[in-house]
């Protein structure tokens, strides 16, 4: 756990930084309510950031990719990117339990009387661990503005609001079928303990959003750690959903509630946000990321190595190409080892680079045969932006 002390740090330097964002008068208007809140004293992310490390929105942050050790598989759960809508609440683990109710268990229960699962009777359940690459939804958002010239509304990510976390938990269908299970059941909604979500003067409520049944008694699973340690509070503790392979908002963090209904349930996170159109948003799409800063200084030579990943919600990774002319001419980058559930690291030499300024272009395709395109159709929200991103570098 972390200490008062890093949590009083974190929360001055931030302070500092939204003041000297105000004063510089490069304030965007999606940061304001963080400010609000930094004002009055209360982060709504706990964990330390420091700059070298995270791009700190306020409720949000991302993982800069400069910062990822090319030697290391999986994001340190100290390093992952963090997305809230509100703050990070703080939970007392002793006290807690998950409330599951539902006309879709075999013995209905109502939101006033709910079964009470405490942490102690989920871990007599069998436990299972799961690597999975962990992202959200607008992951890549800022470059439908800078490289697609149509700015969406959002958190501006560049591509580090993702990370690969080995989960420790029980299976949710080991959960359902424990506390049985109604035929009939087709839908699972899942609440958070933290605030009410209020945006526009409206409030929304908790988050929360429903899943089919299928995806919970495929491989949904109830998590308490990541990669061997408890979760933070930042990242769900003590106890959050993990929905493998799909949009982060489907992951819901201090796990309050699972209704379980033989009718589909609907919240604004599947009806207002996170779909596009019709289309409500699930597996995540395929993208790729140089573990470079932006706008890098390389010094040349007669070959420069570098590397990076590649990801995708529905498979593992089955080729990287990478371009350095624009996207005329392609060549493979070497890859990893594959992971079921996980991201692919690559590397790729560059040959003989000459001294000035170029493009970076790495294109991935998964094995169920979904490459990157070129241009991702704009969106209001800026979801799904999976567009090969150009990365600036600079040879010297
Ligand atoms: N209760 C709750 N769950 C939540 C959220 C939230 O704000 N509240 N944010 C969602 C979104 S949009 C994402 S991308 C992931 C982020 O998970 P992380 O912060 O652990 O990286 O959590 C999801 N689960
Ligand atoms: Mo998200």
């Amino acid at each position: 756990m972390r200490s008062m002390d890093a949590s009083s740090r974190a929360t001055t330097r931030r302070t500092l930084l939204r003041s000297a964002a105000v004063i510089g008068g490069a304030l965007a208007t999606q940061a304001l309510a963080p400010l609000g809140r930094a004002l009055a004293g209360a982060p709504a992310i706990l964990k330390p950031l420091p700059a070298d490390q995270f791009v700190d929105f306020g409720t949000n942050a991302e993982t800069r990719w400069s910062s990822v050790d090319p030697r290391r598989y999986l994001t340190p759960q100290s390093r992952l990117f963090v997305r809230n809508h509100t703050v990070t609440p703080t939970i007392d683990a002793s006290s807690y339990a998950l409330k599951v109710y539902g006309d879709g268990l075999r013995s209905p229960r109502t939101a006033a009387s709910p079964v009470s699962v405490t942490l102690r009777d989920l871990k007599r359940l069998p436990r299972t661990s799961l690597i999975t690459t962990h992202e959200c939804t607008g992951n890549g958002r800022s470059f439908f503005s800078s490289q697609q010239g149509t700015p969406a509304s959002g958190t501006a990510w560049t591509l580090g609001a993702v990370g690969t976390v080995r989960w420790e938990g029980v299976r949710l269908r080991d959960l359902l079928r424990h506390l049985g299970l109604d035929r009939d059941a087709v839908s699972v909604q899942a609440t958070g303990l933290d605030p009410g979500y209020v945006t526009g003067g409206v409030d929304y409520g908790p988050v929360r959003r429903p899943f089919p049944i299928a995806k919970a008694l495929d491989d949904a699973l109830l998590a308490w750690e990541m990669n061997g340690e408890p979760l933070l509070p930042d990242h769900g503790y003590p106890l959050r959903l993990v929905l493998p392979g799909w949009v982060g908002i489907a992951s819901i963090k201090w796990l309050g509630s699972l209704e379980v209904s033989t009718t589909e349930l609907t919240s604004p996170w599947n009806t207002k946000w996170y779909r596009i159109g019709d289309q409500v948003l699930t597996t995540n799409p395929v993208r790729s990321a140089w573990e470079l800063p932006w706008g890098a200084q390389l010094a040349r030579g007669r070959r420069l190595d570098l590397t990076g990943r590649s990801w995708s919600g529905a498979a593992p990774i089955r080729r990287v190409e990478v371009s350095v002319d624009g996207g005329t001419t392609w060549e493979r980058a070497h890859l990893g080892r594959a992971r079921e559930r996980g991201w692919t690291q690559w590397s790729w030499s560059w040959r003989r680079p000459e001294v000035g300024s170029h493009e970076l272009l790495a294109r991935a395709t998964d094995k169920v045969g979904r490459t990157q395109p070129l241009v991702t159709p704009f969106n209001d929200n800026g979801y799904f932006f999976d567009a090969v991103v150009r990365h600036p570098v600079t040879v010297v």
